[in-house]
């Protein structure tokens, strides 16, 4: 029987299944139901293939890459099998001439069982190793195909499956969350016309304008190769060094040294794409496209120093973020916007659109928000989807076309030869996690961990022998189609004069923050450059900001021990460029962090400080207000198990001093009660606690005699002005049953809450945290 060839996927549990019925049997019926999917008499591509190309139906709930997941997807059952089916009668001990004698070769599960061991890991990614990633869905809020032909742009009814992937950089696997860095930020759209990969980060700009010069950049910030130090960090020479070589670098350099580069949560970043793209409409007319993802709770970011000291005290601190707020059902959200602009518009910026270190301005372009991305489930399996997801800016679907930026172009070689080296070969699109959710088919065949079986003798095309019919695949107008862009000769080896402003947008970041946000960058540049270890680098990098803004090189330089900035100096090294363009604007606050999201404090966590002899009944009227607000409070005391409150009560204590310490919290209260008060005013712990959530200029709340810690900053509750984002309960309120009185101390800690930090606060340099 000849027909055309068909996927079918594997079905690999379903046959152990039918080889071990004993096993199957052995299952209780209940763990039977829920291993129902893994021994569906349905093989998962053949229900995709009755799918068809019909449109997905709106999935409210679930979705079809879900469904198409747990045909993969096992549990536990009581028996343990060889790989083979053979059931394992003893897991304890290797096969032996005697009790006490050698063990003997032909113990085939043992040897299984230490050789799966010994491969079970694959190569980490050469960037972006460690991430954590989550299953969601993505809707449009209306149809785009004015703009687009793209599957998923169009009907606000459709739910399309997405999956996930935040990152950092520059660390290995197992490095700590919250260095300073870029975050990735990949969304891979399971789309009725095959997958679409949007392969972000959380930053608009790039360091580098030419692929090119990838492989440099990344070697500059790994690891140094001689002694492989320091782990998951830009603070030192050689990144700096290039850095500093390469003022294309500048711009991004301003965003990495700001509070971007150190996210509060993930949940709490923006994704762009960065490169200029194309939208293709039905009619084959183009407009330019710039990605962003714009996050419900706002863009906020941590102290610098609470970020290295999560990165001991939690380095899976934005992992266990985004898990733990999946598991709690809030879910993160995200709008996706974008600018848009006209084919004929090109080149009507001053820079060019093609230059991966330039944003367009906002306040140039707006962002228009299309529709919203919301992850409702977590990985079953952090190996077979997080790790073994594989994205790539060369997935795009018809709708979608790339430009000519030379970071771009480079980067659609880059992502499937990686694939192939860190995923083993040239299939790894039949992974379940890289699987389309709509029918895929064409002549290529075997190769390592082939999976699907191709029917027939038929591999290549044209050909007549399916059927007896003709078949040919040549030209037409459905698939993907390219936009036919009139290209610019000759060939060169030469990138365009119109890449070469090096420094205004850097200036215009730096013009377009806060007062405290460029503080914050300030101090970044400090850091890292005083980790410098030779003194020609941090000079001439300070002689490159000296490009950017006068002001900021001065006070970058000041701690250095180095010369005051150089401007001439810089201008005059090989490499540099600063063909200064005219903005429109001088500043752009949508580049800001400060005063996003919704004004929410949903998902805040806040510490309520207690030890025996707390008055339980002042913080319950606070704590029910700020836990109505959605925030999350855990009690924090001395030691795990109970205090008794100062009515003898018992108030079950969440966790430790020590063992949650304030940087795992967005704030702080401190309830009222003499005797507690005395007690936390005398533990190191609890001291320490409220004096580095003050350093970190979080709002923190003290009732009544709990004053008495904030004491140890030299706080009363008649200090005048409180600093930013204090409250103080007036003494002496120790019953708070006033509800009047309570309720509005509960708004005011809300609100200060919802400001996310108060970086303003006054002097917090002289606190000893
Ligand atoms: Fe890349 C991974 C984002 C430039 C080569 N990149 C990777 C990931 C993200 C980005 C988010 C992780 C995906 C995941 O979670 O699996 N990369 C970017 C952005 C860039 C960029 C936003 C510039 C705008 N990348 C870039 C260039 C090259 C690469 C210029 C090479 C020429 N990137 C890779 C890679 C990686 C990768 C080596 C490593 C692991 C992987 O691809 O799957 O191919």
């Amino acid at each position: 029987r000849r027909e055309a060839p068909t996927h079918r996927g594997a079905r690999p549990l379903r046959v152990l299944c039918r080889e071990v019925p004993k096993l199957w049997d052995s299952i209780a019926p209940s763990r039977r139901a829920r291993t129902r999917s893994t021994f569906s008499e349905e093989p998962p591509m053949t229900q995709q293939n009755r799918a068809g190309v019909r449109r997905q139906k709106p999935a409210n709930g679930t979705n079809a890459k879900q469904e198409q997941l747990s045909n993969f997807t096992t549990d536990h059952t009581p028996l343990i099998t060889t790989n083979q089916g053979v059931q394992i009668p003893d897991n304890h001990n290797s096969l032996r001439a005697g009790a006490r004698g050698p063990t003997l070769l032909e113990d085939f599960i043992l040897r299984e069982k230490i050789t799966h061991f010994d491969h079970e890991r694959i190569p980490e990614r050469v960037v972006h190793a460690r991430g954590a990633a989550a299953h969601g869905y993505f809707e449009v809020y209306r149809s785009m195909s004015q703009f687009t032909c793209a599957d998923f742009l169009q009907d606000p009814a459709v739910k399309t499956p997405v999956f996930v992937r935040f990152s950092t950089v520059a660390g290995s696997r197992g490095s700590a969350d919250t260095v300073r860095d870029v975050r990735g930020f990949a969304v891979k759209f399971y789309t009725q016309q095959g997958n679409y990969d949007l392969v972000g980060n959380n930053i608009p700009v790039f360091f580098i304008q030419d692929a090119m010069k990838f492989p440099d950049l990344i070697h500059s910030v790994k690891p140094e190769p001689n002694n492989e130090i320091p782990q998951a960090a830009s603070a030192h020479d050689t990144f700096w060094d290039f850095a500093s070589l390469m003022p294309e670098s500048t711009h991004m350099l301003m965003w990495a040294m700001s509070d971007r580069a150190i996210p509060r949560s993930f949940r709490m970043m923006e994704g762009f794409g960065i490169h200029t793209f194309r939208f293709i409409n039905a009619r084959g007319e183009s407009h330019f496209v710039k990605f962003h993802w714009k996050p419900k709770l706002g863009i906020h970011g941590l102290a610098w120093d609470e970020a290295q000291k999560i990165a001991g005290k939690d380095a899976d601190f934005h992992r266990r973020d985004l898990w733990e707020a999946i598991e709690n059902g809030d879910f993160p959200e995200w709008e996706l916007g974008v600018q848009l602009i006209p084919n004929d518009k090109e080149h009507a910026f001053g820079f060019d659109l093609l230059d991966p270190t330039k944003v367009i301005p906002e306040e140039m372009v707006p962002v228009q928000r299309i529709g919203r991305m919301v992850l409702n489930r977590n990985p079953e399996n952090f190996f077979a989807e997080t790790e073994q997801v594989a994205f790539h800016p060369g997935h795009v679907v018809p709708g979608i076309d790339f430009t000519n930026d030379p970071l771009l172009q480079g980067r659609l070689f880059s992502y499937t030869d990686t694939q192939i080296s860190r995923l083993g070969g040239a299939n790894f699109h039949e992974l379940p996690i890289n699987r389309g959710v709509c029918p895929f088919h064409n002549f290529q065949r075997d190769g390592m961990h082939r999976m699907t079986i191709a029917r027939g003798q038929v591999a290549y095309e044209p050909h007549s022998l399916i059927d007896g019919k003709d078949f040919r695949v040549d030209g037409g107008s459905a698939g993907f189609q390219s936009f036919p862009e009139d290209l610019e000769p000759p060939k060169v080896r030469r990138r365009s004069p119109s890449f070469d402003d090096h420094f205004t947008q850097a200036r215009l970041f730096f013009n377009s923050q806060s007062a405290p946000e460029k503080e914050h960058i300030i101090a970044g540049f400090r850091f890292e450059l005083s980790k410098c270890e030779v003194p020609a680098v941090r000079q001439r990098m300070v002689d490159n900001l000296a490009h950017v803004d006068e002001k900021l090189a001065r006070r970058v330089a000041e701690p250095l021990g180095i010369n005051p900035p150089d401007a001439k100096a810089a201008a005059g090294r090989a490499g540099f460029r600063d063909h200064r363009i005219t903005m429109p604007i001088e500043e752009s606050p949508a580049l800001r962090m400060v005063d996003t999201g919704d004004g929410s404090i949903k998902t805040r966590k806040i510490a309520i400080l207690v030890a025996d002899g707390v008055d339980s009944a002042s913080l319950r009227p606070i704590r029910e207000a700020i836990e109505k607000a959605g925030a999350q409070c855990k009690v924090v005391g001395p030691q795990l198990g109970t205090v008794a409150s100062a009515s003898k009560r018992q108030l079950d204590v969440d966790a430790t001093y020590v063992n949650m310490p304030s940087v795992m919290f967005d704030a702080v209260l401190v309830p009222a009660g003499a005797q507690g008060a005395a007690a936390m005013s005398s533990n190191g712990d609890a001291v320490h606690f409220v004096l580095e959530a003050y350093k970190h200029c979080k709002a923190i709340c003290a009732v009544g005699e709990g004053v008495q810690l904030l004491s140890t900053l030299g706080i009363g509750a008649d200090t005048k002005p409180l600093p930013a984002g204090v409250i103080v309960a007036p003494t002496p309120v120790t019953n708070l049953g006033d509800t009047t009185a309570a309720t509005q101390i509960a708004q005011e800690f809300i609100a200060a809450i919802a400001k996310h930090r108060h970086w303003d606060r006054a002097n917090v340099e002289s606190v000893p945290a």
